[in-house]
């Protein structure tokens, strides 16, 4: 079953509901402050007036006077029933009634305080432990949780009602606490990444920190479609981004819920098995939209939770937006502009990569080195531009004879390298043959004129060779090169094991 809004049954209130009721309920006349303050409160009425400021002492002379009262009328009641006058007018009847009035209302106002005050001191204690925990900043930690500070509703009347009000007050400000400390420690992550991969694993990372689901993806933009960034516990989650649940989050913008989903299975170890419930919730900043977070849990997922979750999609939007921006960035300025390749300088940091991977697995690593052969006439004789169109057909003719796993770098004007990862010897041979020929079948038609270049290639094979750095490899690539130039150039040198 899909649906768009989140209402569900059930059994504990939970944050959204709390405030909720607070806003929506009856009022609840408010003890805070003094009798004062309590007094002159316009929503509270008293059915009495207030005689002291202290409600137990108004109680106790309402009884005194209500003793009194009897006292005083009981001789008349004794006489309607037919008691003879001169029985009933004497200073003796009259002190042994009003006595008895007294006594009545003595032991009515102890009985108020042994059954009323003791529950009303019980509640005070407990409110003052909720309060000077939440001034402590101990609140729910260790001092006050919900179980510990609760009280138990043991009468069907206001002073049940008054503890079962008070209960679900504690249980809001510990999921008020709750969630002010996961957006505090959420925020922190937010700030503390700015690489697109890193904090999107620390921030699903919190997310299930926080709330219950077992498994999450997040989806971003890359280009033009949605691309998985980071996935926790979900099988092939690069299928889901074309789906229609992440698509349809994304383009409406909806928080879409979906229990029992067909096209989603989360890994279990040994077993995969369907969620029972996944929320995908939109990720967008002014309405841009940049990806789609998606959380998949075995268990349902509370109302409280999404919105708890909702609360905290602001802030990750706008620095997951920072992060791709940063990452487009870092792209453009590591990409050559004329080529579309990397550059020398990101070219020399992959082959930094590469030469630790191949030195930690023993695995070969190819670099070849590759100069236009008298580029400078190209220029002279057909000019800049066309040399820059020869250029930037060189480069995407190499790149058609190397394998996806390749680099091409331009490495500087007319120079470009190849790194080969687990290229051996004989692989290095092949690809630098490879490049050479694609150069000099590469053409531009300049007018009436083909114009073609050569190219001198000097190769290396890690492990074919012993290079002691990425430096000295380089140098023996160089070398080749130069010995290729100096054979007479469009050749192809490797350097000397
Ligand atoms: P060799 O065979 O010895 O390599 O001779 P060469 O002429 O290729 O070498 P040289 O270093 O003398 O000249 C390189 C030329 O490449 C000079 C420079 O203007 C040109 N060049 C470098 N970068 C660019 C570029 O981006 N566009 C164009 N059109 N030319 C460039
Ligand atoms: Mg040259
Ligand atoms: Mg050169």
């Amino acid at each position: 079953m899909v649906s768009g809004g989140a209402t569900r049954l059930r059994s504990m209130p939970e944050v959204a509901d709390i405030w909720c009721m607070s806003h929506t309920d009856e009022p609840i006349p408010a003890a805070q402050g003094g009798a004062g303050e309590t007094r002159d409160h316009p929503e509270f009425r008293h059915p009495l007036p207030r005689l002291t400021s202290k409600v137990f002492t108004d109680l106790a002379i309402w009884m005194a006077g209500f003793g009194l009262l009897i006292g005083l009328i009981f001789p008349l009641f004794v006489m309607a029933v037919g008691v003879p006058a001169r029985y009933v007018i004497t200073e003796r009847f009259f002190v042994a009634t009003v006595g008895a009035g007294l006594v009545v209302g003595a032991t009515n106002q102890f009985l108020s305080r042994v059954v009323v005050r003791s529950r009303l001191r019980f509640m005070q204690s407990k409110m003052s432990r909720v309060e000077a925990a939440l001034r402590q900043g101990t609140f729910v930690d260790d001092v006050c949780t919900p179980e510990k500070c609760s009280i138990p509703i043991d009468s069907d009347d206001e002073l049940g009602e008054a503890a079962a009000s008070f209960n679900h007050l504690v249980e809001a400000l510990a999921a008020s606490h709750h969630a002010t400390q996961v957006a505090r420690r959420f925020a922190t992550t937010l700030s503390s990444h700015l690489e697109l991969e890193p904090l999107v694993e620390a921030a699903l990372e919190d997310l299930q920190n926080a709330g219950t689901h077992s498994a999450s993806a997040l989806y971003a933009v890359s280009d033009t479609e949605l691309a998985v960034i980071s996935a926790r516990g979900i099988v092939e989650p690069g299928r889901l981004a074309a789906g229609e649940l992440v698509q349809r989050a994304y383009r409406n913008l909806e928080t879409v819920e979906v229990e029992l989903p067909e096209d989603v299975l989360l890994d279990g170890g040994v077993v995969t098995f369907r969620p029972r419930m996944v929320v995908l919730h939109p990720l967008h900043v002014r309405r841009v939209p940049i990806g789609v977070l998606v959380l998949a849990s075995a268990e349902p997922i509370s109302g409280g939770e999404t919105h708890l979750i909702q609360q905290l999609l602001q802030n990750f939007a706008v620095a997951l937006a920072n992060a791709i921006g940063h990452e487009r960035l870092q792209r453009i300025a590591a990409i050559d502009a004329l080529t579309g390749l990397y550059n020398r300088r990101l070219g020399l940091e992959r082959l930094s990569q590469e030469f630790s991977r191949s030195a930690r697995l023993t695995e070969p690593l190819g670099v070849v080195l590759f100069d236009i052969d008298h580029f400078k006439v190209v220029n002279d004789t057909y000019g800049h531009q066309v040399g820059d169109r020869v250029l930037k057909a060189v480069a995407d003719a190499v790149k058609g004879v190397l394998r996806d796993s390749d680099t091409l770098v331009r490495y500087g004007g007319e120079e470009f390298m190849a790194l080969l990862p687990a290229a051996d010897e004989a692989d290095v041979h092949r690809l630098s043959e490879r490049i050479r020929c694609a150069v000099e079948s590469c053409i531009v038609p300049d007018g009436p004129v083909d114009v073609s270049v050569t190219a001198s290639v000097g190769a290396v094979s890690y492990y074919g060779t012993k290079a002691t750095d990425v430096d000295d490899l380089i140098r023996q690539a160089d070398t080749a090169m130069y010995a290729a130039k100096k054979a007479g150039r469009n050749t192809l040198a490797f350097a000397s094991s």
